[in-house]
């Protein structure tokens, strides 16, 4: 067989020389257009109008009350510190920095957790929330032991359906949200998860759950917890905002430390994105809580075996400044303050924006805006609204309702107000 074709002339799949027009005219001919993702597409809409009034409130980050990307001066404090240290690029272990995933544990579970000192936890850097969700979303589906479905609760995190589908799992849902008083519908809860097949993995949001901004409170996770254990059901947590919903890191892992005083097993999805605005540095640890040391190794030898071929090992920078600030008592204290200073901002956007909307001579009762907490308002506002409210007043957010608080300044609160009350009056 000849070695190369001559002219216009290519090889087909079985080594034979054909014109080059017989071929279809790609490889990819037949892949089809695909939707927008429905949260960063937002972006990419809002991208390209040019009205200069302009808001984003669909992606969940913080903005400063200027509008802009707020970078904490405690990460640029750790920066400074990371480059006078001249650290190297070399790659990280599998399981990334070990500075950094011990800090991230304890800053989960609390300083005195027992899980900790025996030695119970193989935690282990991740791509951020999102990786650690998948990287715990391949595991179960590779070892957990039983019927390998995951409970979401009604409604989540848009990405958490393909998270989990794509690994394999089958999803079921529980009920969490009550659009009535656009709040937690502890009835429905307690009802479904007391339906769920034993030995099935329930996902949690830790804390300011998204998209509603609605949390159970401490006694309803008490309850909770319980349900859980005697459901016999395995809680993977999604904590993505410890710090946001209250602004104090250690009440907003009140649900993590409840279930482990209950003697659960938890898994422990982690994310520094928020609550150290590192978005783009994917800065996230995954967790696994086991019964014993001997235990947590075999566990740990199988977490380097599903991270390898995906990823091979995390990237450094994210994780270093992380562990700086983690670790260094002064730096901590001030990010601390940083994580305040945004919650507070968060707290008072939605008190003005409660207030303007009295202001517009909205008689809708708007409580939850002040009441739900965290990132996310779920406003209520039907798709049909949501869709004028962005083509009339150029106010983009997700189609479900969702606003993120975060994104709305003390100089266009008012704006919205006013876009919220024409759409909805
Ligand atoms: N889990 C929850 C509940 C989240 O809201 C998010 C981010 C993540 C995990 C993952 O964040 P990482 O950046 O991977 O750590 N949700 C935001 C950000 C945009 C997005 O959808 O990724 C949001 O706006 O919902």
């Amino acid at each position: 067989m000849a070695l190369s074709c001559a002219g216009n002339i290519l090889k087909d799949n079985m080594m034979r020389c054909v014109p080059i027009a017989s071929r279809a005219s790609s490889w990819w001919s037949g892949v089809e257009m695909g939707p927008p993702d429905a949260i960063l597409g937002v972006t990419e809409a809002f991208k390209k109008d040019s009205n200069p009034q302009k808001m984003n409130l669909g992606v969940g980050a913080y903005r400063s009350d200027e509008g802009k990307p707020f970078v904490l001066p405690s990460v640029r404090k750790a920066e400074e510190i990371m480059m006078a240290a001249n650290h190297d690029k070399e790659y990280l272990p599998i399981t990334g920095l070990a500075d950094f995933t011990k800090a991230a544990a304890a800053l989960a579970f609390g300083e005195n957790s027992e899980a900790i000192s025996n030695k119970l936890n193989i935690t282990s850097q991740a791509i951020s929330g999102t990786g650690a969700l998948r990287v715990g979303a391949n595991f179960l589906q590779r070892y957990f032991p039983d019927n390998k479905q995951v409970f979401l609760p009604t409604p989540s995190w848009g990405n958490h359906t393909p998270i989990f589908t794509h690994a394999g799992l089958q999803l079921g849902a529980y009920r969490y949200y009550d659009k009535n008083t656009c709040g937690f519908d502890k009835a429905g809860c307690l009802e479904d998860i007391s339906k769920i097949p034993e030995g099935s993995v329930i996902l949690l949001h830790a804390c300011a759950h998204n998209p509603t901004g609605v949390d159970p409170k401490p006694e309803d996770w008490k309850e909770l917890s319980q349900l859980v254990k005697s459901k016999k059901l395995f809680p993977f947590f999604d904590m993505a905002y410890q710090g946001f919903a209250s602004g104090d890191i250690d009440r907003d892992a009140q649900a993590v430390r409840q279930f482990l005083k209950d003697g659960h097993q938890i898994m422990l999805a982690q994310s520094f994105s928020k609550n150290m605005g590192l978005y783009g540095e994917r800065a996230g640890a995954f967790t696994i809580v086991c019964e014993s040391e001997e235990e947590m190794k075999r566990v740990e030898s199988q977490v380097k075996i599903t991270i390898r071929p995906l990823y091979s090992n995390p990237p450094i920078h994210g994780a270093r400044i992380a562990a700086t600030i983690l670790n260094t008592p002064d730096l901590r204290t001030q990010w601390l303050g940083d994580v305040k200073f945004m919650a507070d901002r968060i707290i008072n956007m939605r008190k003005m924006l409660a207030d303007n909307l009295k202001k517009e001579g909205s008689t809708h009762d708007w409580s939850h805006v002040t009441d739900q907490i965290g990132m996310f308002c779920f406003t209520g506002l039907t798709p049909e609204q949501v869709e004028r409210i962005t083509k009339e007043f150029s106010v983009y957010l997700t189609k479900d309702g969702r606003i993120s608080v975060a994104g709305i300044s003390s100089a266009n609160n008012s704006y919205l107000a006013h876009a919220i009350h024409q759409v909805t009056k």
